[in-house]
């Protein structure tokens, strides 16, 4: 390292560190409080605020300037463990404000990135069970094709099914119809009848998107958006800060109706549509998407893990039972009835461990991981979300349909 770089470095460590946060308890004194800790830890406080909290209606939140002095490291974590809210807007000003990844900001944003997808239309890999078939490759190519030029507030395009396809639906929705009042959680259950009476879910119908997701709308606010293909994790995640779920359209090949590795449109329809309704739920996911919005690359693919882990293949406990609400699984009667035979590994919800944990994804998973409710996983996500270091906080606005930054000094 040269002199220069060395001098400047040591001049950038002598500044300050900025933190937001609310205290546990909303009591008299609570700032009062905290500011001992600075004390006794023997930090020195180069700016004190408190001003309304953006987040809690009626609360005030605290922002304090530190100068690098003292045990900051050590009072930083003991008031991050007595605060509702906690972050680090800026440290030793090594200011990231020119390195945070773009993300969406209006809803129409979602546009730039939808047709960024993994792989095209009849471009399939030689390992596909559809690879060999024409017929079915051309139909993916049509899907991909139609869904292509599709834009913000459109109509979602409309789909005559083939004879094929419909049958392909057909042999799914009626195993996993068998399976659900047994192996699915109560709220998948409670929601599935509602499909069947308001958006054409059959044996012999494949539901359209426009249908579930006006349902959708009415319950949660969540909508379908199509999509040709896989989005990388952070353009998919992305999408539900907004409550918009990126649909796939196709549907698997009719010689893999019990298990694909893809999404597609049973997997969508029968694994996602019904949770998205619930209103607990749809906020656990949309937190997973706002704690994406500008995150760094290693933590989008932690966040990713929560999800596969939770939205895509997470069991529940319910009235000491255990029960799948996994879409991966509740789309899949293969692994629906294996995740709950006792054979696979079981652990705990906890994002800090489960953000970790490898996982294939071609096939049933090894280890699976139960959730005490969609609450308790929420808040537990939450948490997990305030120690994503990003300068700023973010919050969805469903009036403009747009995230709102927060925190900046
Ligand atoms: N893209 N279209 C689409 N559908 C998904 O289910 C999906 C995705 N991209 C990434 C992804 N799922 C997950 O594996 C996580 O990385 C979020
Ligand atoms: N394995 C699931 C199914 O067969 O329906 C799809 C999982 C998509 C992540
Ligand atoms: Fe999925």
């Amino acid at each position: 390292m040269d002199g220069g770089n060395y001098i400047k470095e040591g001049r950038d460590s002598a500044k300050s560190t900025c933190l937001i946060f609310s205290p546990n308890e909303e009591a008299v004194g609570a700032l009062a409080k905290s500011l001992k800790l600075f004390e006794k830890h023997g930090v020195n406080l180069l700016h004190i605020e408190s001003r309304p909290s953006a987040r809690v209606p009626d609360r005030y939140e605290f922002m304090v300037e530190c100068a690098p002095s003292g045990e900051l490291g050590i009072a930083i974590e003991t008031l991050r463990e007595h605060s509702s809210y906690f972050n680090i807007i800026s440290r030793n000003h090594k200011d990231n404000r020119d390195t945070v990844p773009w993300f969406p900001c209006r809803i129409r944003d979602l546009d730039k990135f939808a047709n960024h997808i993994l792989s095209y239309g009849s471009d399939l890999d030689a390992n596909h069970p559809g690879f060999k078939d024409p017929v079915y490759r051309a139909r993916r190519k049509y899907f991909a094709d139609i869904i292509y030029n599709y834009k913000h507030g459109e109509p979602l395009p409309h789909v005559d099914y083939t004879e094929e396809e419909i049958a392909t639906w057909g042999s799914v929705f009626r195993e996993l119809i068998k399976l659900y009042p047994t192996h699915a959680c109560k709220e998948h259950n409670h929601v599935f009848p509602l499909l069947i009476e308001n958006c054409g879910y059959r044996e012999d119908n494949i539901p359209q998107l426009q249908d579930v997701s006006n349902f959708l709308k009415d319950c949660t606010g969540f909508t379908l958006r199509p999509v040709a293909g896989l989005l990388s994790s952070r353009d998919f995640l992305a999408g539900l800060a907004f409550r918009v779920f990126h649909s796939t359209q196709y549907i698997r090949h009719s010689s893999c109706p019990l298990y694909t590795p893809e999404p597609d449109v049973c997997h969508e329809l029968l694994g996602h549509a019904p949770l998205f309704a619930d209103p607990a739920f749809a906020q656990f996911s949309q937190e997973i998407g706002l704690a994406s919005l500008g995150a760094p690359d290693e933590y989008i693919e932690k966040l990713a893990t929560c999800f596969w882990f939770t939205v895509e293949f997470g069991l529940c406990r319910q009235d000491g039972q255990l029960k799948a609400f996994g879409a991966g699984l509740l789309s899949s009667f293969g692994e629906l009835q294996y995740s709950l035979s006792g054979k696979p590994e079981l652990k705990p919800f906890e994002p800090f461990k489960t953000a970790v944990q490898k996982y294939p994804i071609t096939e049933y998973q090894p280890i699976y991981f139960v959730a005490e409710s969609f609450e308790d996983a929420k808040e537990k996500m939450i948490k997990y979300a305030h120690t994503i270091p990003r300068h700023f906080g973010v919050r969805y606005n469903p009036y403009t349909q747009s995230i709102e930054l927060l925190d900046s000094k």
